[in-house]
């Protein structure tokens, strides 16, 4: 017997982290031949991929509001007209008319949402630098810096580079360990055609232009951005002269370039700011503080976020590898650590893709060097963005959270339009994707364009926050407007089913993303509403408003149709019985609710085996982000060794830039590859790791702050030992966790709300309560 030993309010600090620092590195012993072996840096706005090359050094650069386009509506005038005819024909099984009439009636104008631009390149040229030794490329993830080093002629020569968020620049410093042996020019270009190169001083270039337009299938997007970035070098000893062939640079000991990209976006309305001051405000506020003054100020602030969590997986000689070498290796060596590296890469990245005042991570969080990339690195609701930010909150990351909740009450008042428009209902109303100018309407094409639940899934990540942090600020000022009035969308949407005895309220038309077609009634549509609805009543209870709305919402949920267990064993993916269990699509639409959703749990065994049953045959492959969702998935089905091949199945080394659908691994970098490169495979891996370890949820339905909280719910058998630090859980905790022999040896749980819960691990389950601030130190050693 495990002995659940208590003692209360013991302190203990965090320490320890020094030792795992050196583990937490990605490095390789040759430049980047391609963008997906380049190393992102980034400071949640501003980001640059670092390819080391030594004599051409390459930093392709991005600011997250540089986009093609303008502000715009694209509500569809008067397409409610046509929502009923639609429905009839749905309801009538005739989907390709209905797919049809909608494409003529129904769809966003256009048809298409605008794309994510590049910015430009910083080069730095080194004649001579062509052939080197000892040449080594790394990117620490607990400092956010980028480092190459290498010799030539026997003189060491380092690069450094970093993303500052608290000084809004990117930061290079070249150095070498002899006197006077920088000898460079640095320029600096734009694949936008309307842009140019100009002298500012002695030492400042400006690149400067407007975003082109285009073209794609049916859509046109002008092009209306300006952007200016300014880049200056400060050189310790020698020479330094800018020209309008870029800065020269001779004979210097050290150099520091420092790059203040900058953009006219004020808002998502609005356009008309001056980059050109800006860029300069943000270098004149540097004051001339030096390279090491900078670097300390960001590291700090990264350090500040990064911190907070670490995970020890153990380790073996393979950790001792460059990390492509690891990757390509892991299918056949036993190596731990790279799953810790993955982990860490994941909150790295958000760090560095997503920070208060900037925009969300997008498709490729900012990272992009092409004009018309793939899915023009938007954001995808009907999956993609929110397992982008389903780790931020139990991986302690909240305030990375800030951007998606800043980007949700801007879609809440774009997607009013579109309810109005195509809906003629209350409320606002997202489909399947959002741009910077916050596109509300379905887009593409009917068969999967017509999916009005992706402002529902959004919400839940601001209903998570109030449950982490409790904060009842939030909650009124932020979360419950833009729930409440999501959930008059719905109320005024949902009809019901002429086919069903028990009059089932159902959704549609829509479809189960991206799978199937226009249908009525998709399983996770009702999911999402169902859980939108029970949020929103239980937030209005928590701040006592709307008595007879939350009534109405829960009366309306209980009303939704249900999950059904179909003829094969599976959830039903739709009303109808029909799924095909050879069906592979990479898609788990209807699973919704295992994970991220909540109701399908151990305690509704019927849907729990049949989720898993769906599961089993949607089989183990996929693109990169559908065998990160498969981790989270098995975590919540408590199979950590099921969990474990998922993670195996995501690490395979992948080549292809191509888009592949059966694809799925990462890049040498370790990007996700879908393929090609799409950053939520990378985010969602990391969620899927936290919630291996630790899961929470609701345990009263009278409090919503009081939480159960699960304590290794699905740890593989490989990962006999281990520790995690930092994790946080729903109900306002922190959890720190040790095991050894694959069983749990103690865990300490901080409270930072001084709120009950109840802690579960194996069989065995206790009620903690403590002030805030105090924490509990759970002993299950044997004895
Ligand atoms: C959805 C997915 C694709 C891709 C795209 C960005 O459409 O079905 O696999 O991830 O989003």
């Amino acid at each position: 017997m495990l002995r659940f030993a208590l003692a209360s309010l013991l302190v203990t600090t965090l320490g320890g982290h020094g030792a795992l620092a050196a583990a937490l590195t990605l490095w390789y012993e040759t430049p980047a031949a391609n963008w997906n072996e380049a190393l992102p840096i980034g400071n949640g706005s501003l980001g640059a991929m670092v390819f080391g090359d030594p004599a051409q050094a390459r930093y392709q650069f991005n600011h997250d509001t540089l986009w093609v386009g303008e502000p715009h509506d694209y509500a569809h005038q008067g397409a409610w007209e046509q929502l009923e005819p639609i429905r009839e024909l749905l309801l009538q099984g005739k989907r390709g008319e209905a797919e049809a009439l909608a494409m003529r009636e129904f769809m966003s104008v256009p048809l298409r949402q605008s794309a994510y631009q590049p910015f430009g390149d910083l080069l730095i040229t080194t004649p001579g630098h062509e052939n080197c030794s000892d040449y080594r490329r790394e990117l620490d993830l607990q400092q956010g810096l980028a480092s190459t080093t290498y010799v030539v002629a026997g003189v060491e020569y380092t690069h450094q580079a970093f993303a500052s968020y608290p000084d809004g620049v990117i930061v290079v410093h070249l150095s070498a360990d002899a006197p006077g042996s920088l000898t460079f020019r640095a320029t600096l270009t734009s694949p936008h055609e309307a842009s140019r190169v100009g002298v500012v001083d002695k030492q400042t270039l400006a690149l400067s232009g407007q975003v082109g337009s285009l073209t794609w299938s049916d859509s046109t997007f002008p092009g209306a951005m300006r952007f200016e970035a300014r880049l200056q070098a400060v050189a310790e000893g020698g020479e330094c002269l800018a020209t309008e062939a870029g800065l020269q640079v001779r004979g210097a000991d050290a150099v520091t370039l420092v790059l203040a990209p900058a953009t006219s976006f004020n808002s998502y309305r609005d356009i008309s700011a001056d980059p050109g001051s800006r860029a300069a405000e943000t270098l004149s506020a540097l004051g001339g503080r030096s390279f090491q003054d900078l670097l300390k100020t960001h590291a700090a602030d990264h350090r500040a976020l990064f911190d907070r969590v670490s995970l020890d997986l153990g380790t073996t000689n393979a950790a001792a590898l460059p990390t492509d070498q690891r990757l390509a290796d892991f299918a056949t060596h036993d190596d731990p650590q790279l799953v810790t590296l993955l982990f860490q890469f994941g909150r790295y990245l958000m760090i560095a893709s997503s920070r208060p005042g900037g925009q969300p991570a997008n498709l490729q969080g900012l990272w992009n060097e092409q004009r018309q990339p793939p899915w023009e690195s938007k954001y995808t609701i009907n999956i993609n963005t929110e397992m982008n930010y389903w780790l931020t909150e139990p991986c302690n990351l909240a305030e990375c959270g800030e951007p998606l909740f800043q980007a949700v009450r801007e879609l809440a008042e774009a997607g009013r339009s579109v309810a109005k428009e195509h809906y003629n209902a209350r409320g606002w109303v997202t489909h399947h994707n959002f741009d910077l100018w916050r596109g509300c309407a379905p887009i593409n094409h009917s068969n999967h364009g017509i999916w009005p639940t992706g402002g529902a899934w959004l919400t839940q990540h601001l209903w998570w926050r109030y449950l982490y942090s409790g904060d009842e600020t939030f909650l009124r000022d932020t979360a419950y407007p833009v729930m409440k009035s999501a959930s008059l969308f719905f109320v005024d949407y949902l009809i019901e089913d002429p086919r069903s005895e028990a009059h089932w309220l159902i959704s549609g038309p829509s479809n189960s993303p991206e799978n199937g077609g226009l249908v009525m009634g998709p399983t996770m549509d009702h999911q999402i509403i169902r859980t939108l609805f029970r949020n929103t009543a239980a937030a209005a209870k928590v701040l006592e408003v709307d008595p007879k709305l939350r009534q109405e919402l829960l009366d309306k949920a209980a009303r939704l149709a249900p999950n059904q267990v179909g003829q094969h064993g599976q959830l039903q993916e739709w009303l109808e019985d029909k799924d095909d269990p050879g069906n592979k699509h990479r898609h788990v639409s209807h699973l919704w609710g295992l994970h991220p959703g909540e109701e399908i749990t151990p305690e509704t065994p019927d849907l729990y085996a049949a989720a898993k049953q769906s599961l089993l045959y949607r089989g183990d492959g996929g693109t990169g982000w559908s065998r990160a969702w498969k981790i989270n998935f098995w975590a919540r089905l408590r199979d950590g060794d099921h969990a474990l091949l998922m993670i195996r199945n995501l690490m395979t080394l992948t080549g292809s830039p191509r888009t592949e659908y059966h694809g799925g691994g990462l890049y040498p970098n370790l990007f996700d590859a879908h393929p090609p490169f799409q950053i939520d495979g990378n985010f969602g891996a990391t969620s899927g790791i936290a919630e291996m370890l630790l899961q929470s949820h609701i345990a009263s339905g009278d409090d919503p702050l009081a939480c159960a909280i699960d304590l290794l719910p699905a740890l593989p058998t490989a990962w006999a030992s281990g520790r995690v630090t930092g994790l946080r859980a729903r109900g306002g905790f922190e959890v720190d966790l040790e095991w050894d022999e694959g069983r749990l040896v103690a865990a300490t749980i901080r409270s930072l709300l001084g709120r009950p819960a109840v802690v579960r691990y194996a069989d065995q389950e206790r009620v903690i309560k403590t002030e805030a601030g105090g924490q509990y130190v759970l002993n299950f050693r044997e004895g």
